[in-house]
């Protein structure tokens, strides 16, 4: 196997040439933006809403990345190209840059950028035939008065704070509340819960980052399951006493929770109306995105 190529400012250089500084603020103080965008057999699955997510969590920041974005949906096509991807995990980092040992991001005038395309790491097929057992964290998601959860920045630290309590516990993924003890999402996905017939998930208001498969997933119930979503705070009790329960997120897809806190979520069994929404949602990934061309 080749080694694989990685974007870095520019130019495309083979993994072990592609270094950043350890004066870089990303490093130094997790200042900086990513995104996580999928490829699906050579075409890149909602690129335009994840360039303008990640130029929303810079500007948020005050980070002005030094490409447009133009150049920047370039510059992650070219870099599938260089490794010969058709179906691919890609992850665009933007950091603050290299500045000195102090937090003043005025010291770091040259953002670094940095564009990694690889094979997918599919989680078990198991999760999605069976579901996923899932803990409540005692972490709770950063409050949107500190660091907005809508900012898609490099301060995982709760959410790997949250994801070492579901390690302890042995289950695959912790669920995070808000400051308020309401549901916010997983350490890496929104949730949703089916009641009553009714799908439900967390408004942003609550702290959830506005993830493209949960904007994908509402649409795919509204448009083709012809059901009602409903953007709305709820409570440990809702979740435990629901009929269904899933995950969205661009590394998982769609994937069925069936037991919460060693609850079973409805029969204990992947509900009807998740596997509809996992169909359609493979279905959709297949169909659209941006085209590009392995030559
Ligand atoms: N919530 C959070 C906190 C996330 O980080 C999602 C939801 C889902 O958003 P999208 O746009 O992908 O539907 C994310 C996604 C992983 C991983 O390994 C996922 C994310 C970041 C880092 C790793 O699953 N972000």
């Amino acid at each position: 196997m080749d080694e694989l190529k990685i974007w870095l400012n520019g130019k495309i250089v083979k993994r072990s040439e592609a270094v950043i500084s350890v004066f870089d603020h990303g490093l130094l103080y997790g200042d900086g933006v990513f995104e996580g965008i999928r490829a699906y057999n050579g075409r890149v699955f909602r690129l335009d809403k994840h360039i303008e997510r990640l130029y929303n969590s810079a500007k948020a920041i005050m980070l002005e990345i030094p490409l447009s974005k133009k150049e920047m949906k370039e510059a992650i096509i070219q870099t599938l190209k260089a490794n010969k991807l058709k179906d691919a995990y890609i992850r665009v980092v933007v950091t603050r840059g290299e500045g000195d040992l102090g937090l003043d991001p005025r010291k770091c005038p040259n953002p670094n950028i940095f564009i990694i395309t690889d094979k997918i790491v599919l989680y078990p097929k198991e999760f999605y035939e069976n579901g996923l057992k899932i803990v409540t964290a005692s972490t709770r998601r950063n409050i949107p008065e500190a660091i907005d959860p809508r900012i898609k920045s490099l301060n995982y630290l709760n959410n790997i704070l949250a994801k070492i309590e579901a390690n302890l516990k042995g289950v695959p993924e912790a669920l995070m509340l808000n400051r308020e003890g309401y549901v916010a999402e997983c350490t890496g996905d929104n949730i949703f819960i089916v009641r009553d017939g009714r799908i439900l998930t967390p408004p942003f208001y609550v702290g959830v980052l506005r993830g493209i498969t949960r904007e994908t997933v509402i649409e795919i119930a509204v448009k083709i399951l012809k059901m009602e979503v409903v953007e709305t705070p709820f409570t440990l009790f809702h979740l435990y006493t629901s009929e269904e329960c899933f995950l969205t997120g661009t590394a998982a897809e769609v994937i069925p929770v069936t037991e919460v806190d060693g609850r079973k979520i409805g029969d204990g069994k992947v509900g009807r109306i998740t596997k509809r929404i996992m169909a359609e949602f493979r279905k959709l990934t297949r169909a659209e995105g941006t085209k590009y061309e392995i030559v």
